[in-house]
């Protein structure tokens, strides 16, 4: 039984290369994990220097950092790179190292393909970002500048910075399609005897999700961007009115793939909830079951909403009641997610390691987002609200209070039993309340601001805007400096300072990975674990 269980994966060689060449052509889960992670959290940098730039324009009325063709740069770049380059890569690379782990399975299912789905991400980056490079040295007219949206027309008239992202969508769209096919077949061929579907740990479970949607839904945004594509050189019309076309077409293909990428954004990291809470409550996770469910319900109302992006689009009556009431009903499921976390924190012995301050300030954060979607679902509301502040100090609450604090409190649970080391508990908890701080500040101002009217993606506005937009503006170079904590303690550890970890790290933590030393081996499992 064992031996036909490990013969499934793969087997390094050896003699098995060192150095550059090692992460390279690695096909060890652990090291493309690793590589996953820092690919998005150097994205996550970048990113992060778009929105200070952005922010810099927008600290007071007139100003002139940034060109207006350069702000619509800025904003579109901060916005890919933040969801395609951070986002997805981190919760991947997550995917990659622990789900292995989690189930008790030597590696993934595909390994070479796990190499592959990588090393597309690096090249992706370069050609998004390349034609800002080469603007900033005079060549060209710079990069994609519509929006991260991309709507036609805009997007068909636009210049080659477009056709640069295009091909960024291809190789982003098939190095998603790879790693999620890999993960699917993993957690059904690979999971450790005993190990059933109902006992996969949430985060597993999550990932199993988020692997479906991408599956079902990346397609079209593929199949989108090759018809702007054929638009753009081909001849073709099929967004342009003037030949027979249709501009919104563009709309429904963009969304039906950009509503689900929310839940591909957050399903991980509700996974990472469920392992967080428990440990840090000393309890076992509350309402198993329901949550399964509710990743369940929330995945297929999810691919059935994507026109509520499009009400002011011009769309009939019963087409807008219908995608306001289904939006409405996503926080059925949502709810009991949020009712599954208190459930297990209720009554636990709760300690406050940063870990949990990131966990519980998701909580908080992710309910303010999403009831701000519930203002922004109500097809009424939206007619005033949309493409405002509002809407951009929302989805913040939403991307970066749920997702990308999840994620934070993620680095810092598995930090020590991926490097060996404890990070600095001190600097943990600095760097918390200062992205707590930092984040209302900059957000809180820009839901008065939204319903004062100021739009979105604007380089500059009117005078009644001026101050929230200073406030704003303080908030998130708060905000931006906090995080370079969380650089400084990653690299510490990786560099081998800090207490070292024990095998378990946290007193209350559970699950297979944890039975492993800290650091794990580079071969794990070769002998599949039973789970009982
Ligand atoms: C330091 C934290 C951040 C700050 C200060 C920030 C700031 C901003 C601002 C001011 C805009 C609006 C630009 C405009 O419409 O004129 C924006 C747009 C956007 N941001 Fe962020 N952001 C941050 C983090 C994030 C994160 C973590 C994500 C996603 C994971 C994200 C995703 C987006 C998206 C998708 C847009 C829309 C871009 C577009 O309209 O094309 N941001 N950001
Ligand atoms: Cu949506």
């Amino acid at each position: 039984m064992s031996s036909a269980a490990t013969d499934l994966g793969h087997h390094d060689a050896h003699d098995e290369p060192r150095g550059l060449l090692r992460w390279l052509t690695t096909t060890n889960h652990k090291d493309i994990g690793i590589l996953y992670m820092l690919f998005g959290l150097t994205m996550f940098l970048l990113g992060g220097f778009f929105a200070e730039l952005i922010r810099g324009q927008l600290i007071h009325p007139a100003n002139h950092l940034l060109t207006p063709e350069v702000y619509n740069q800025v904003i579109t770049l901060h916005g890919l790179v933040m969801v395609f380059g951070a986002l997805m890569p981190v919760t991947a690379g997550f995917a990659n190292y622990l789900i292995p782990l989690m189930i008790g399975a030597p590696d993934m299912a595909l390994p070479r393909l796990n190499n592959w789905g990588f090393w597309l991400l690096p090249p992706a980056a370069i050609v998004l970002v390349l034609p800002f490079i080469l603007k900033l040295i005079g060549i060209g007219n710079g990069p994609v500048d519509t929006g991260w949206t991309m709507y036609a027309p805009l997007s068909v008239q636009g210049g080659p910075g477009v056709d640069f992202a295009i091909f960024a969508i291809f190789l982003l769209g098939a190095s998603s399609l790879m790693a999620s096919i890999n993960i699917v077949v993993t957690i059904f061929n690979l999971r450790a005897p005993g190990m059933t579907m109902m006992k996969l740990p949430l985060f597993v479970w999550s990932w199993l999700m988020t692997s479906f949607l991408l599956i079902a839904v990346f397609p079209a945004l593929i199949a989108g961007s090759a018809m702007l594509l054929a638009d753009r050189h081909f001849g073709t019309h099929f967004f342009s009115a003037a030949g027979g076309g249709d501009p919104v077409l563009w709309e429904h293909l963009f969304w039906f793939f950009g509503h689900p990428e929310v839940y591909i954004l957050l399903f991980p990291t509700a996974g990472i909830m469920s392992h967080v809470l428990p440990t840090f409550a000393r309890k076992p996770v509350f309402g198993y079951r329901a949550q399964v469910y509710s990743y369940w319900a929330i995945a297929a109302l999810s691919v059935v909403v994507w026109a509520h992006h499009m009400f002011t689009s011009g769309m009939p009556v019963a087409g807008q009641l219908y995608f306001m009431y289904s939006t409405m009903l996503i926080s059925v499921p949502l709810a009991i997610l949020f009712f599954c976390w208190m459930g297990t924190i209720w009554r636990g012995s709760l300690s406050f390691e940063t870990p949990m301050l990131f966990a519980l300030g998701y909580i908080v954060l992710f309910f303010i987002g999403g009831l701000t979607g519930l203002v922004l679902a109500d097809a009424v509301a939206d007619q005033q609200y949309h493409n405002s502040f509002f809407l951009v100090a929302h989805f913040h609450y939403a991307l970066f209070g749920g997702p990308i604090m999840g994620v934070i409190a993620g680095v810092y649970y598995w930090l020590p039993k991926i490097t060996g080391r404890m990070y600095s508990e001190r600097l943990g908890k600095w760097h918390f309340w200062l992205t707590m701080i930092g984040f209302n500040i900059t957000f809180m101002s820009q839901f008065f601001l939204g319903v004062a009217g100021m739009p979105r993606r604007i380089p500059d506005y009117a005078l009644q805007f001026a101050s929230l937009n200073t406030v704003s503006s303080l908030g998130a170079f708060i905000l931006g400096a906090a995080q370079l904590l969380l650089v400084y303690n990653v690299i510490r550890a990786a560099a081998g300072y800090g207490k070292r970890a024990t095998n378990q790290v946290w007193e209350g933590a559970e699950g297979l990975e944890f039975t492993l030393p800290s650091p794990p081996p580079h071969h794990t499992f070769e002998e599949q674990p039973v789970v009982a």
